[in-house]
């Protein structure tokens, strides 16, 4: 894949969906520069959940966060461009609120690590799998921007 299509999972959580924050969530990546080329909005099953924070099982928070993102629905999406995966994660901020920059999503509107809007993938091959988990191929659209010659 191109260096410029390289994609990531980016969901917003079920308290981004209450709080009314989607559009300013999109509009971020939006004004960026990043494409959209996958978006759905699910209430998703327990199970769904528990394979998407599989790695995290573990965890003592794991049961709090799996009813946390099924207590409403998520917006799910794809957003692809050069460096998506690790710009995305800048633009989040950190996991926890409290340590993300004014100017990052999590920085700017949430406050509690247990309510922080949003989710982006944190490797390249975590979001392929998020992609996979997430979408089906035939979900995901291929079309060409056109501001791609006024991005790159
Ligand atoms: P990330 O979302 O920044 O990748 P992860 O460590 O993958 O962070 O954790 C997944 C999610 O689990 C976090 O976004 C947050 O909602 C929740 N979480 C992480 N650490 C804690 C914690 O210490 N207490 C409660 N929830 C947590
Ligand atoms: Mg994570």
């Amino acid at each position: 894949m191109a260096a410029n299509g390289e994609r990531t999972f980016i969901a917003i959580k079920p308290d981004g969906v209450q709080r009314g924050l989607v559009g300013e969530i999109i509009k971020r990546f939006e004004v960026k520069g990043f494409k959209l080329v996958g978006m759905r909005m699910i209430h998703a099953s327990v199970d769904h959940l528990k394979q998407h924070y599989a790695d995290l099982k573990d965890r003592p928070f794991f049961a709090d966060l799996v009813s946390y993102m099924n207590s409403g629905p998520v917006v799910a999406m794809v957003w692809e461009g050069k460096n998506a995966v690790k710009t995305g994660r800048v633009m989040l901020g950190e996991t926890d609120p409290a340590k993300s920059n004014p100017g990052t999503i999590r920085g700017d509107f949430c406050i509690d690590v247990g309510r922080n809007i949003i989710h982006g993938s944190d490797s390249v091959d975590s979001a392929n799998q998020e992609i996979a988990l997430w979408f089906k191929p035939e979900e995901l659209v291929s079309y060409t921007s056109c501001a791609h010659s006024w991005i790159y």
